[in-house]
């Protein structure tokens, strides 16, 4: 039996902010590597033998649910000295320096194997199991973790990335639906015997993506380490040779509840980005804005070629002349955009989407219209674009995106509606009874039916992007005790383990005066919560 231990670790003051070059490399790269500095050789050991012992366990058991019950969402109850990782020092303050205070640990994790097949390239459903919630921030509002308990070299499966490739991603619309996953190749499936046809087919998925030179690089790092990556980052797991020892990855992933303050009058100081990849300059550019509270426009100069490059079918092209117009002030360039918006063309409209959204109030208007689109392509990503905390003082858009959610026929939509009120909620001047009122009743009463079984676990998409919303609302505002009852019912009854952890993680931020219901809440959202996903509720 695995005991269970309810440490309440209390996070400390962060000591050592990653410093600006880090954080730079950070935007550009998409990812960095720490050594957990207060971890121990023997601690790195112990957590290699749990991960061997729990793996074992999943193999025994040969059930349809081990990825559910046993390797995915339970680590912390099962192996409880993982949150020797997730609290160490070195791995909190750079997580605090990438994502703000109160960063919230999202309740679906894994316990990676690596084995003799290959993974394609990917990135990962930004929803549990490969769902889709939401468009990809772009911004570092999500970072992923894998913890190495070993040292991994070419010879047991180290993980791959393409570093610089978390602004980028396929096509995923099928019509009016789409597909769930981002994988570049979706027809790979890692089985080809022979392993030059299998690398040939691993290169040719990542060229389909369109974009030259891109830059492949296997992780090969000491025992313990850590990677710490935009949650967008496109990677894979490689094979490991025949008779190499086990490698294990841990794998989890976080979220940011607060929107970075303005920062010190250094800080507005803009960076040298000539080392880095020319199309990714503006994004980083506008990125590193974000992050330090400030803006300063940009001078457009050749609104034809950008133009040009926006309608374009070359995706690195398309996400650069977005940044570059959304980071001016011209009506010109807000034109180009909004024709973009309502482009036959989906990289076209979501390349829009990241400019206009960067525009923030002077488009609102233009935005709540594109939500009444005929086009769903249109209004998915106007829904998105309209989730900015320039958009709290426009009733309207709060209002807009409200109905969306409530009452639009599409999940995609209405869950990218979810996530965008979720950034409005970060604002001071939101409504914050409106917002509150709203989410919760979506929430009550199934008003959500489940739209996906993926992994073997009916569950709603809308309902967890719902659920993000109000989480980042309670981690901001003070509300009174009628609202967080009503969030209590639903934590603790919700058949969704996600929806349920997501709302816990709320009362705790929401209560973090209280050391009391804190270190309870703590207690609640560590220990094992559900065996199995209630399956009768396919309501
Ligand atoms: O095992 C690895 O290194 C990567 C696994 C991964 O990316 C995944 O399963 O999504
Ligand atoms: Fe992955």
């Amino acid at each position: 039996m695995i005991d269970y231990i309810f440490l309440v670790y209390v996070y400390k003051a962060i000591n050592l902010p990653l410093s600006d070059d880090n954080f730079l490399k950070f935007l550009f790269d998409g990812y960095l590597t720490v050594q957990p500095s207060e971890m121990t050789k023997q601690q790195h050991d112990c957590l290699y033998k749990r991960a061997q012992s729990l793996h074992r366990e999943a193999n025994k058991l040969q059930s349809q649910t081990t990825h559910l019950d046993i390797l995915g969402d339970n680590l912390r109850a099962l192996i409880p000295e993982i949150d020797h990782v997730l609290f160490d020092p070195e791995v909190v303050d750079t997580l605090t320096s990438l994502l703000g205070e109160n960063y919230v640990l999202h309740p679906h994790h894994y316990l990676h194997k690596s084995g003799t097949i290959d993974q394609g390239f990917h990135q990962d459903g930004n929803l549990p199991w490969n769902e889709r919630g939401h468009y990809r921030s772009h911004r570092p509002d999500w970072a992923l973790l894998f913890y190495y308990p070993q040292q991994v070299d070419s010879t047991n499966g180290a993980t791959e990335v393409v570093a610089a490739s978390q602004y980028w991603t396929k096509d995923f619309e099928k019509g009016a639906a789409w597909y769930p996953d981002d994988s570049l190749d979706r027809t790979f499936d890692g089985g080809y015997n022979n392993l030059e046809y299998r690398d040939r087919q691993i290169q040719q998925g990542l060229n389909s993506i369109g974009i030259p030179d891109l830059d492949r690089r296997f992780v090969y790092v000491p025992q313990g380490e850590v990677l710490i990556g935009s949650y967008d980052l496109i990677h894979r797991g490689s094979r490991s040779l025949p008779d190499s020892d086990d490698r294990f990855m841990y794998k989890f992933y976080f979220l940011r509840t607060q929107e970075p303050q303005r920062s010190a009058q250094r800080y507005t100081k803009i960076p040298n980005l000539i080392f880095g990849r020319k199309e990714l300059r503006p994004v980083v550019k506008e990125n590193w804005q974000w992050s330090k509270g400030f803006r300063i426009d940009e001078d457009i100069q050749e609104s034809s070629v950008l133009f040009t490059q926006l309608m374009g079918d070359q995706e690195h092209k398309r996400v650069e002349a977005a940044y570059l117009l959304g980071m001016s002030d011209t009506d010109v360039a807000t034109e180009i955009l909004i024709e973009g918006l309502y482009s036959q063309s989906e990289g076209t409209r979501r390349a829009s989407g990241y400019g206009l959204r960067i525009k923030g109030r002077p488009v609102t208007d233009r935005l709540i219209e594109a939500l009444k689109s005929n086009q769903v392509g249109t209004q998915r990503v106007a829904a998105f674009a309209l989730g900015t905390v320039a958009s709290a003082i426009s009733g309207e858009a709060v209002s807009a995106l409200g109905s969306c959610l409530d009452s639009d026929q599409d999940d995609l939509l209405r869950s990218n509606a979810a996530y965008s009120l979720g950034q409005i909620a970060r604002a001071q001047d939101c409504d914050v009874q409106y917002l509150a009122n709203m989410l919760i009743k979506r929430l009550e009463d199934c008003n959500e039916r489940n739209n996906t079984t993926s992994a073997n676990f009916p569950r709603s998409t809308v309902k967890e992007s719902a659920a993000y919303a109000l989480l980042q609302l309670l981690a901001n505002h003070h509300v009174d005790q009628s609202i967080l009852l009503r969030v209590v019912y639903l934590a603790v009854n919700d058949n969704d383990r996600y929806v349920s952890v997501l709302l816990l993680e709320s009362l705790m931020l929401n209560s973090k005066e209280d050391p009391l219901i804190s270190s309870l809440v703590s207690g609640l959202i560590k220990q094992r919560r559900i065996i199995r996903p209630n399956r009768s509720s396919q309501n």
